[in-house]
């Protein structure tokens, strides 16, 4: 078993893995240590990672990129129209509300979800991980970005079954960094936190948190973001300046020819690249469009005066980490700068100014995340011993309850899990109930994360065999390792004595006990909660039973759990069996391309020794005749044989051989006897 992390970038991916000497990166069949995030369908197979990316401006309509941007959102959702807009593949809107991607593939109109799209990839990385380790990868921890609503965490977990891994954690990908950066910190003193901020700069987003780190433990104390500022915006600031330059000076308009604007695209963030090292950068591109070569070059200043917008953005997300991290600025140690967006000077300058010091790259800028995703799997990975350290995240979005009833915490809007909260975390709510009843988590404060859909999930508790009607249902409720939130049990109590319950408490945890007098003053649906830090596995196998103590009856209440717009069962079984047919196709595929290339070299290495090395074991017509059929073969595999099935490669290959076979063994029994001289002479 290994233990890898897994980085997926709306451009790169990285995969990290745990060994007994420290953390590595893994190198892909280029080896090289990023993957773009890339799945292009060819006609008959699919391409992903750097074969993808190579396939992006010949195959633009069919290739996908940024799934990530897409996973987990509604079509509808504000924004995310434009967003489409720029992509060269076709989006449309899928029956649940969601994001259908539509290709041609194998002479047929394929749809795929986003989620089975990301499957793809992330079985793409880890067949690359796979191939390094020469073992099977299934646990692993992905970075997930912290403004990722419940319904974008459960599609990653989705798209982990559909390629068949087994995430034990997804991480925020600045909670991976911090975990990295903090764990092998050994300046850190017993008194007291140092506190950092991590600003990761990626191709689509901009995330920023505040670490707390202490030898033995990190604790992230706040998260921001802007979840659309990443380096992509710089790549389409040059993008329409140079696309209306050539409308004017060549009069062509890029924006009616996808190849065009995909290539142009392209070179706009190589020409982004250029600039972050030089003064100024030219573009020079061939045959864009209307067979016009065209020609620009822009200053580094023009550029940055272009983006003035997208860099004062960047200031938002890093003061409102510091406000919410309640810390004052000269309580801030460092300032690390990471993802490769951020390679952009001006960047790094506008950071400086807003934390009042210079950020420092001490950090692996792409590599960071994947390695604390790799890290924090190590940790949660029975299999390996990693010191003890303590990792706590920071919840980025209020999660709030509530039953049919209406709000069931105390907490205004009825949150339950506020902003800022740490989490993996339990909480236990007491509600006085006889009936079945329902429970909808929601996000509780729109304004965290504008355009969100509140809804989360519903949970129905019950049936409830009560036998008293002052019985109580103690709710157990979990925001998990993945920041998805969960109920794990639901217990009914009753006092078998009497009828009261403001007694005999006294078996309940000591929180709740203390928690009592807001219980009697609390009305009918306002549950009673507390804290429960260590989360116990649920309660499986003791379902139904009821357990007695001091003349209290607990039972275990059945809990279903209605996801809002996530994948059913067996939807996810069909996308892991639509996986699977994809792989096989593609499998086919490979090895027919190697069947093809086994014939091809077998022609051209016969044509070599008919020549040569056989050349006195056979006559002159049989030399004629095999010679002829080699051409043959030649030329139909760059015609009618270009496009063929595997089988029809073997056979020719075999015709081939049995035609050239007796030669060789005449070759082969004149070398034995030459060799049996030899060693005869050497005795
Ligand atoms: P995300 O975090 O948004 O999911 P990602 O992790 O794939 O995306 P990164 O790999 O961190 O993103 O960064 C990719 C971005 O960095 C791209 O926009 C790329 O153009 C940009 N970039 C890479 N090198 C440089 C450079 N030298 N100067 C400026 N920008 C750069
Ligand atoms: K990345
Ligand atoms: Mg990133």
């Amino acid at each position: 078993m290994s233990v890898v992390g897994f980085d997926i970038g709306n451009e790169n991916c990285v995969i990290a893995v745990a060994k007994q000497r420290g953390i590595d990166v893994l190198l892909n069949d280029e080896s090289k240590r990023e993957t773009p995030a890339v799945v292009s369908f060819g006609d008959k197979q699919r391409f992903m990672g750097s074969a993808g990316a190579a396939s992006l401006t010949m195959n633009p309509r069919s290739t996908i990129l940024q799934v990530k941007r897409l996973i987990g959102r509604k079509f509808n959702e504000p924004g995310l129209e434009k967003e489409l807009k720029l992509f060269p593949f076709e989006t449309l809107e899928s029956p649940d509300g969601g994001v259908l991607i539509r290709l041609q593939f194998m002479g047929e109109v394929h749809e795929f979800t986003p989620v089975q799209i990301l499957g793809m990839l992330l079985s793409h990385l880890k067949q690359i991980a796979e191939k390094n380790l020469e073992m099977p990868v299934s646990d692993c921890v992905i970075g997930s970005p912290s403004y990722f609503t419940d319904l974008q965490r459960r599609a990653y977990l989705d798209a982990a079954v559909i390629a068949g891994l087994r995430p034990l954690r997804l991480l925020h990908d600045c909670t991976a960094t911090a975990l990295g950066y903090g764990i092998y910190k050994n300046d850190l003193s017993n008194s007291g936190p140092v506190y950092t901020v991590f600003v990761d700069i990626g191709h689509c987003d901009t995330q920023v948190c505040v670490a707390s780190l202490e030898a033995g433990q990190m604790k992230i104390i706040s998260h921001a973001f802007d979840r659309s500022l990443g380096g992509r915006d710089f790549d389409e600031v040059l993008f329409n300046h140079f696309a209306s330059q050539f409308k004017e000076q060549y009069n062509i308009d890029v924006h009616t020819n996808i190849k065009a604007s995909v290539r142009l695209r392209a070179s706009c963030e190589k020409l982004k690249k250029v600039l972050s090292a030089n003064a100024e950068a030219p573009l020079n591109i061939e045959c864009l469009m209307d067979e016009k070569d065209v020609r620009g070059l822009i200053k580094r200043e023009e550029f940055e005066k272009l983006s003035s917008d997208l860099l004062e953005r960047i200031a938002v997300p890093c003061h409102k980490v510091l406000a919410d991290s309640g810390l004052t600025l000269d309580k801030i140690n460092s300032v690390e700068l990471v993802g490769s967006g951020s390679r952009i000077p001006a960047i790094a300058r506008i950071v400086a100014c807003i934390f009042n010091r210079e950020p420092s790259r001490t950090i692996n800028a792409s590599e960071c995340v994947a390695l604390g995703c790799a890290l924090q799997c190590a940790m949660l990975s029975p299999i390996f011993r990693v010191r003890e350290y303590e990792v706590q995240d920071s919840l980025p979005l209020s999660i709030g309850l509530s039953s049919d009833k209406g709000p069931v915490c105390t907490l205004s809007n009825g949150v339950l899990f506020p902003k800022g909260h740490p989490f993996p975390s339990v909480k236990i709510l007491t509600l006085h109930r006889t009936d079945m009843f329902n429970m909808e988590a929601f996000y509780a404060n729109s304004n965290e994360l504008p355009g969100l859909s509140p809804q989360l999930n519903t949970f129905t508790i019950g049936p409830i065999q009560s036998h008293t009607n002052t019985a109580k249902v103690k709710v157990r409720v979990q925001l998990n390792l993945h920041g998805i939130v969960k109920l794990d049990s639901a217990v009914l109590i009753e006092d078998q004595m009497d009828n009261s319950v403001t007694t005999n408490d006294l078996h309940l945890t000591s929180e709740e006990v203390a928690d009592e007098s807001d219980q009697m003053s609390s009305g009918e649906n306002i549950a009673e909660v507390s804290d429960n830090a260590k989360p116990e596995p649920p309660s499986g196998p003791s379902a139904g039973v009821a357990r007695k103590g001091r003349g209290v009856k607990r039972l275990e209440i059945p809990i279903s759990e209605r996801i809002c717009d996530g994948m059913e069962r067996d939807e996810l079984t069909k996308a892991e069996e639509k996986e699977r047919w994809l792989m096989q196709q593609d499998l086919k595929m490979e090895q027919t391309k190697d069947r093809k290339n086994a014939l091809e070299s077998y022609v051209y290495e016969m044509r070599d020794k008919i020549l040569n090395t056989y050349r006195s074991f056979a006559n002159e017509s049989d030399r004629e005749e095999i010679s002829r059929k080699l051409q043959q073969t030649e030329d139909w595999l760059y015609e009618d044989g270009m496009d063929e099935s595997e089988n029809v490669y073997v056979e020719k290959l075999e015709d081939l051989i049995k035609l050239v076979d007796p030669i060789d063994n005449r070759y082969k029994d004149e070398e034995a006897r030459v060799q049996a001289k030899r060693d005869l002479l050497k005795c």
